[in-house]
């Protein structure tokens, strides 16, 4: 591949002659033309530049001396492009890189001054050259050639021969739309700021996760314009978790939304018994009928009860809010000492429970991360308010999907107990987790 590098500076580029990029020049593999636009000027002077039709500040680069610099350097075929760095040009992503890589020449004319003539990139359109113009991002720079060698370097190390470990090519930033994980080396120490405990552990399964939920949680904060760009069913479920607990959800329609995870207010009673009451029955066992159900929701999961769970002292509700819409809520109750749910048997469990009594996501958000998320949160919420040293909740044998669900996020099996729906008897296990496990994250 052929570099041209067109400038009245053209020293800026000896740059090219280091690292990498200088290698590959040695070795055949790219080949670099650097010239002084002067050398196309005709005047004594060796002026390049004019004053602008139509007035206004600044100096604009002369059309023909331009057209004379780049029909010299220009080769006789093969794909050719006429790059120009311009403010006023397409923004440079890695895509348009890529769409760059079998080009046989590029051109660059990199201006100062107000720019270059507009014909210059007109003409050249009106040929076989292709004119790619071109910005590296919304900041000011005085001139083309900084941008010239962006674009340089980035084309240069995707082609054959230019990188050793071509295996770096594929896991960095913008390659998945998700940025790096962070790279931690020795020493271990440094200004009193340790190495993350996993990565030191061997453990590798837990690394990869680590360092994908760094990476997950880096693109939410750093760059949220990249989400939407995620197709989400390339995610796994922790993947999808981890991207709720930030605040992006994809639902049943595939679309990413925004999610806030926060305490449920008063004024949302109403709209929480609704949700209350869609979400009950899709994870009810099958035995309860249709009347006990609407009998355990027309009792327990009426506006006023939800108000109360809302106002209490010892209880938690967090709710998930996707464009002013509730789609998931926790409701966690907190047991004084020598207080246990009437519902669990007390041998199972540690005194003073914190006890999970509620996790609902609705239907359209199932798989979505959101539950996982909400859960979590709701851990994390409860730490502070709890008086024991364990989380409890109970859930019905048969539902598998919500078993693997509280095992994944870090609870065990303790025991049995009964829960009646209207006069239907259910049998369901006892899951504990100690709240040390959260307490010292
Ligand atoms: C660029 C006229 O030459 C310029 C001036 C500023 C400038 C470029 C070319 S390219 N800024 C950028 O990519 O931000």
């Amino acid at each position: 591949m052929r570099f041209d590098l067109i400038s009245i500076f053209p020293k800026y580029f000896d740059a090219l002659g280091l690292s990498l990029m200088g290698k590959a020049v040695d070795s055949g593999h790219v080949d670099i033309g650097i010239h002084d636009l002067r050398d196309w000027t005709t005047d004594r002077h060796r002026t390049v530049d004019d004053t602008p039709y139509g007035g206004g500040a600044g100096m604009v680069m002369r059309a023909d001396v331009w057209g004379r610099a780049i029909d010299a350097v220009l080769r006789a075929e093969g794909r050719r492009v006429l790059a120009i760095p311009t403010p006023s040009g397409r923004v440079l992503t890695q895509q348009r890189v890529r769409s760059l890589i079998d080009a046989d020449q590029i051109v660059f004319a990199c201006g100062r001054y107000e720019g270059i003539d507009a014909r210059v990139a007109e003409h050249y359109g009106q040929t076989d050259i292709e004119v790619f113009e071109y910005s590296i991002g919304d900041y000011v720079l005085n001139g083309g050639e900084a941008a010239a060698l962006v674009l340089v370097e980035a084309v240069a190390r995707l082609r054959d021969g230019f990188m050793s470990n071509p295996e770096s090519l594929v896991e960095e930033s913008f390659e998945g739309n998700v940025l790096e994980y962070p790279a931690y080396t020795r020493p271990p120490v440094w200004e009193s700021l340790r190495v993350p405990e996993v990565l030191t552990g061997g453990n590798h399964a837990e690394i990869a996760i680590w360092r994908r939920q760094r990476a997950l949680e880096r693109t939410a904060r750093r760059r949220p314009d990249l989400i939407p760009t995620i197709e989400p069913g390339t995610l796994s479920t922790l993947d999808r978790e981890v991207l709720a607990a930030h605040g992006w959800v994809a639902g049943a329609d595939s679309k990413w939304k925004r999610v806030t995870i926060r305490p449920a207010r008063i004024d949302e009673a109403a709209a929480l018994s609704e949700l209350a009451a869609t979400t009950f029955p899709d994870a009810c066992p099958p035995e309860v009928g249709p009347e006990a159900q609407a009998e355990h929701i027309a009792q327990n999961l009426n506006e006023r009860a939800v108000r109360q769970w809302i106002e209490s002292d010892n209880h938690r509700v967090l709710v998930a809010d996707i464009e002013g819409s509730l789609m998931a809520y926790t409701m966690i109750v907190l047991y004084a000492d020598g207080e246990y749910p009437d519902d669990v048997p007390e041998k199972h469990i540690a005194p003073a429970p914190t006890y999970v009594s509620k996790c609902y996501t609705s239907a359209d958000y199932r798989g979505s991360g959101l539950s996982g998320a909400i859960f979590e949160a709701a851990l994390v919420d409860a730490v502070p308010h709890s008086h024991g040293t364990q989380f409890v909740l109970g859930t019905n044998r048969a539902n598998r999907r919500a078993r693997d669900f509280y095992r994944r996020h870090g609870f065990k099996k303790s025991g049995r107990r009964v829960f009646w729906v209207g006069d239907v008897r259910n049998e369901d296990v006892v899951m504990i987790r100690p709240i040390s496990e959260i307490a010292n994250a």
